[in-house]
């Protein structure tokens, strides 16, 4: 992923013109933009290869299954175009090296601790573990909590150079710039984006934050 922008937009519209049009807006100021279950269920694989085909594409279908299954969803997202996937990394050292095998030339991101407060729950005492599994496997990357900026700076420790994407900013809570501090190298942005008068505006806002702040 090349981040110019730091700024990560996730298309959680599903109303298909909606996301079509808040894509095309926005794709020329953030570095990907993220889709999950909910677009693709709404607006099928064309909508989605259609968005796919204005940058990178970064497929959310955060697989947390059997190393078998993950092979066999994994392989589909690739084919739908996507350039990086995320995956869960609660689900063990198995069944990432699974997603990151059948991810073939894309990108794959482990997520370790999750941004809400439920996040704090279960995969929080684990992350750490989980990062050092990403690493292992082989990722690109891990998503990380912009709500907790002081475990962004724990688990940047542990990866390394490799990126670390944190959602949460805006309507979880979290700010751009803090989390980009703590060391995330871009944040995962959907609603404070794609509610916005002007999506186009407001992802500009956030990388000019992230500017200002010196990072
Ligand atoms: P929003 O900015 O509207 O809160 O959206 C955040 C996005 O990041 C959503 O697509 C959500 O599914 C995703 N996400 C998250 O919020 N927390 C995580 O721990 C992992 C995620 O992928």
């Amino acid at each position: 992923m090349r981040l110019r922008h730091r700024t990560i937009l996730a298309l959680d519209v599903t109303d298909p013109n909606r996301a079509r049009s808040v894509a095309r807006a926005v794709a020329g100021d953030v570095d990907a933009i993220k889709i999950g279950w909910a677009l693709l269920l709404s607006g099928g694989r064309d909508l989605i290869k259609e968005v796919a085909s204005l940058g990178y594409f970064l497929c959310d279908f955060r697989t947390s299954e059997i190393p078998n299954t993950t092979r066999l969803i994994v392989e589909q997202v690739a084919a739908l175009g996507a350039s990086g996937i995320i995956t869960q990394g609660f689900v063990g050292e198995d069944s990432v090296r699974a997603a990151v095998e059948a991810a073939g030339d894309a990108e794959v991101f482990v997520i370790t601790e999750m941004s809400h407060p439920g996040g704090a729950q279960f995969t929080a005492p684990h992350s750490e573990e989980i990062a050092r599994i990403a690493v292992r496997a082989g990722a690109a990357g891990i998503v990380a909590p912009a709500t907790r900026p002081a475990r962004v700076r724990a688990l940047r420790a542990i990866v390394g150079s490799r990126l670390i994407l944190a959602p949460g900013v805006g309507a979880q809570g979290g700010t751009a710039s803090e989390a980009i501090a703590a060391g995330a190298d871009a944040v995962i942005v959907g609603r404070s984006i794609y509610e916005a008068a002007d999506p186009r505006e407001a992802a500009r806002g956030i990388a000019a934050e992230i500017r200002a702040a010196g990072h």
